[in-house]
């Protein structure tokens, strides 16, 4: 039996839903991690050092990284394969996106999701949120314009692990209350995001 340890309300456990469901993977939820707690017993210290969600476990194997879980999963299971095909060039530029999602968004656009929706008002640092702000308005405008050459989705045609990568922050992009440029592609992504009953389910939340 699969467990995933980790919270709804993360991005990088929103990434585990999304995919489970495109591709019918049964699992339990164990909630951990935010306001669940559990990330620091020995136990789960065991099946993951870094003390952050999500993990995957299987029977007595477990797994942590939400890209690296991403990639287990569409390689074993049925369905996984338009997701990370085996053609190496595709296969490089699909791992090269999800890269970028966490080497060039996350860096900035979580300073600004957690100064603008985990932070009180009155103790926000209202000038680091507006300087990450611009550092993350200029990763999606790459986004932007990949999107624009590509056509549909961030690779190509077909939904691929990239798309989940960024997916889950775009949302939060467009709802949350900040200086974005204009950005036609990445808006008419986001709209087919939308459509997909797995994407409404798990990523198009309320921010929390
Ligand atoms: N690079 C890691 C980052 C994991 C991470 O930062 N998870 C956050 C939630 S999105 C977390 O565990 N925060 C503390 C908590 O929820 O207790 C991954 O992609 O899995």
């Amino acid at each position: 039996m699969n467990t995933l340890w980790g919270r709804a309300t993360s991005s990088n456990v929103m990434k585990v839903l999304w995919l489970a469901d495109e591709l019918a993977i049964p699992y339990t939820l164990r909630e951990v991690g935010g306001p669940y707690g559990g990330t620091d017993t020995p136990e789960y210290r065991a099946m993951n050092p870094t003390g952050l969600v999500p993990t995957w476990q299987e029977s007595n194997w477990s797994l942590w990284e939400s890209n690296a879980i991403l990639r287990h999963l569409a390689a074993t299971h049925a369905g996984g394969t338009p997701f990370w095909p085996p053609d190496a060039r595709r296969r490089a530029e699909i791992d090269r996106w999800m890269d970028a999602q966490q080497t060039l968004l996350t860096p900035a656009q979580n300073v600004v999701f957690l100064g603008l929706v985990r932070t009180a008002p009155e103790a926000r640092d209202m000038a680091a949120i507006r300087a990450a702000t611009a550092r993350a308005d200029a990763a999606w405008r790459i986004l932007d314009a990949q999107i624009a050459r590509s056509g549909a989705y961030v690779t190509g045609a077909a939904l691929s692990l990239a798309d989940i990568c960024w997916g889950v922050h775009v949302h939060r992009w467009f709802n949350m209350d900040v200086d974005r440029s204009e950005s036609p592609a990445l808006r008419r992504w986001y709209e087919r995001l939308l459509a997909l009953p797995a994407y409404a389910r798990h990523c198009a939340r309320p921010l929390v």
